[in-house]
């Protein structure tokens, strides 16, 4: 395969470009070698040792409460990493995965958060409902979002990859609704899809590959019937304009936050207005 790594840099292609403003979503080969993905999973693992300190709600289970011990998450999720481990801000991978978003969007484009989702292993329930990322922020004028998600282990239909809606980036955003009964207890949401009439695309992908999608788009994932973890790393770019006025509105990705949007027409979670 043609190495498209050039230091902080990744090549993003013609044919990937156009794939990504098609089908909402791109997958990209090799983006981080071996050597390079071993050090980035060895901080990884110190996060799941718990020897990192995540405060609150921005370590939780994406697949149920914030009630349940830590010990029983299926899908640990770690909200923003870098703040809490800041030498990793500049690592590698954001890195490249800046270079991309440029390459996908042209300049202006800034890290907005970054987080850990790592699905345990014998976990039917490692669900990741079907959502489209937009449903949990506010509406901005520039809808630019290029969200890389790194393999850090091999994604397989078996461990609960990555899935889309291809194309659905380019219809309107579907009512959301929170998993539990409100965003106090679980901070999911989830839309429905319908197999009759969406098209739905698992990407497996292999452990130093990233998917890019845009915040349109309809995702989601599957449970781990496997003996490993499947852990992912992501890190999502959108235009410099959107992140100012998001951290204007108190709004920083981190569940701790006082402010959630519930239905991504920029109403919060108790159906007040965004102003
Ligand atoms: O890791 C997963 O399975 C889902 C990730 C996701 O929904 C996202 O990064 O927007």
């Amino acid at each position: 395969m043609e190495d498209r790594r050039d230091g902080p840099r990744y090549r993003v292609s013609d044919e990937e470009r156009q794939r990504f403003r098609r089908d909402g979503y791109v997958h990209l080969r090799g983006v981080l070698a071996p050597a390079e993905l071993a050090e980035i999973a060895a901080v990884y693992e110190r996060f799941l040792r718990r020897e990192i300190a995540v405060p609150g709600k921005d370590l939780c289970d994406m697949s149920g409460d914030y009630g349940r011990r830590f010990e029983e998450y299926s899908i640990v999720n770690v909200m923003l990493p870098r703040r809490y481990h800041p030498a990793w801000q500049g690592n590698l991978y954001e890195l490249r995965a800046a270079s991309i978003a440029e390459q996908l969007h042209g300049p202006g484009m800034a890290l907005d958060y970054d987080q850990l989702l790592a699905k345990r292993p014998h976990k039917d329930d490692a669900v990741f409902e079907w959502h489209q990322d937009q449903a949990y922020w506010p509406v901005f004028p520039d809808p630019r979002t290029a969200t890389c998600w790194l393999a850090v282990d091999d994604s397989t239909l078996e461990n609960g990859c990555m899935r889309f809606v291809p194309g659905s980036h380019r219809g309107p955003i579907r009512p959301h609704r929170p998993l539990k009964s409100d965003r106090g207890e679980s901070h999911t949401l989830l839309t429905d899809v319908d197999p009759e009439r969406d098209e739905i695309r698992p990407v497996p992908i292999a452990r130093g590959d990233v998917t890019v999608h845009d915040e349109r788009v309809l995702h989601g994932s599957g449970g781990n019937r496997t003996s490993g973890w499947r852990r992912a790393y992501v890190v999502a770019f959108r235009a410099v304009a959107t992140i100012a006025e998001e951290r204007r509105l108190g709004f920083t990705h981190s569940h701790n936050d006082e402010r959630e949007v519930l239905d991504g027409v920029g109403r919060d979670e108790r159906g007040r207005a965004a102003r």
